[in-house]
């Protein structure tokens, strides 16, 4: 492939493959992405999986286990695409332990009660799924597969989380408060979740020319708002913007501008748990460092097997 034809596979919204040609800044702009995007996976494991041993029911343990290692796999396939761009993945878990690489925002908040983890389900997990599915049509071809499946698996952490919190509104009035202090809590960082305003986004025209992305940070927090809003009236919780409202004209809900200052600090490494959630990465990371020390000996003695 030439540059040429990159340009005419972008221009027909066909599939960018490994081996095909590509600017370099068109493979350095995935990695980022991509790396960001797995490392957020891995990074989200924590704030749930402090739950686990924790959880009301069985029945509520099944789930989040499940849900906790669906997020693990999505960080392995998220590895993998960027491993078909020739990154390493020992040298993206240490530029992310060294803080020289980002992951989402929403994780450095901490879990309060088990309402969060409903909460977790139907507000971030709805706002990845607004954020992923037009990914699915991304121009890059290992990106666009991995995130079929990944959004399959984040739809089911949705109606899971949205579930818990019907069947927490259905119980005592202690329950519902919680829920609504929960909702209080992850309304705006989820709205942050979907990046700066489009203004101040500065990899946001490119990423567009080059349909790595396809809707702009504002038009799908504009998406993700307009879905929330009768989701919250159904279960009855208020969303904590006193300036929510529908606006007929546009046909969209009008909502309140988050603190940006806020998403900086905490993007900068300044938010409530960063220093922890990293801390923690870089303690299993090095917990782990004999497997595979032990597995790259065994395929050194054994061969790889293919
Ligand atoms: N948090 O020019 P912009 C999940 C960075 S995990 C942190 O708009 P872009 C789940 C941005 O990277 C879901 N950093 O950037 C898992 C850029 O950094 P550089 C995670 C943020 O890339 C477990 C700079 O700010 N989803 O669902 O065009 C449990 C300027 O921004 C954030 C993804 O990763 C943020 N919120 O657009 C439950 C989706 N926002 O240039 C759930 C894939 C911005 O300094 N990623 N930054 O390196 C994307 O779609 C895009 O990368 C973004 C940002 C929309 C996030």
């Amino acid at each position: 492939m030439s540059e040429s034809t990159f340009a005419e596979t972008i221009a027909k919204d066909q599939r960018v493959e490994p081996r095909d040609w590509m600017p370099d800044k068109y493979r350095q702009t995935l990695i980022r992405q991509i790396a960001q995007h797995a490392h957020s996976e891995i990074i989200g494991m924590q704030p749930e999986g402090e739950w686990i041993t924790r959880a009301p029911t069985l029945r509520r343990k099944a789930i989040l286990l499940a849900k906790v290692q669906d997020e693990a796999g999505h960080g392995l396939y998220l590895y993998s695409a960027a491993e078909t761009l020739g990154a390493d993945r020992g040298d993206l878990t240490k530029r992310l332990i060294e803080g020289r690489q980002k992951y989402s925002s929403i994780f450095n908040y901490p879990t309060l009660t088990f309402a969060d983890v409903g909460v977790i389900g139907w507000l971030v997990d709805g706002a990845a799924i607004c954020n992923q599915v037009p990914l699915c049509r991304s121009s890059f071809g290992p990106y666009a597969r991995a995130m079929i499946r990944i959004c399959k698996e984040e739809s089911f952490h949705q109606r899971q989380g949205y579930e818990l919190l019907m069947t927490m509104m259905g119980g005592t009035a202690g329950q519902r408060a919680m829920v609504q202090d929960a909702v209080n809590r992850w309304w705006w960082p989820s709205l942050m979740m979907f990046g700066p305003p489009d203004g101040d986004s500065p990899n946001s025209a490119q990423s567009m020319a080059w349909k790595i992305k396809r809707h702009s940070n504002d038009e799908l927090r504009q998406r993700f708002v307009d879905m929330s809003v009768p989701q919250a009236e159904a279960l009855g919780v208020t969303l904590p913007d006193p300036v929510l409202r529908w606006n007929a004209e546009r046909e969209h809900y009008d909502f309140g501008e988050p603190d940006w200052s806020e998403l900086k600090r905490v993007i900068t490494g300044d938010g409530p748990l960063n220093r922890q959630r990293i801390e923690r990465r870089r303690q299993a990371d090095s917990d782990g460092a004999w497997v595979r020390e032990a597995a790259a000996a065994h395929a050194a003695k054994h061969g790889s097997g293919r």
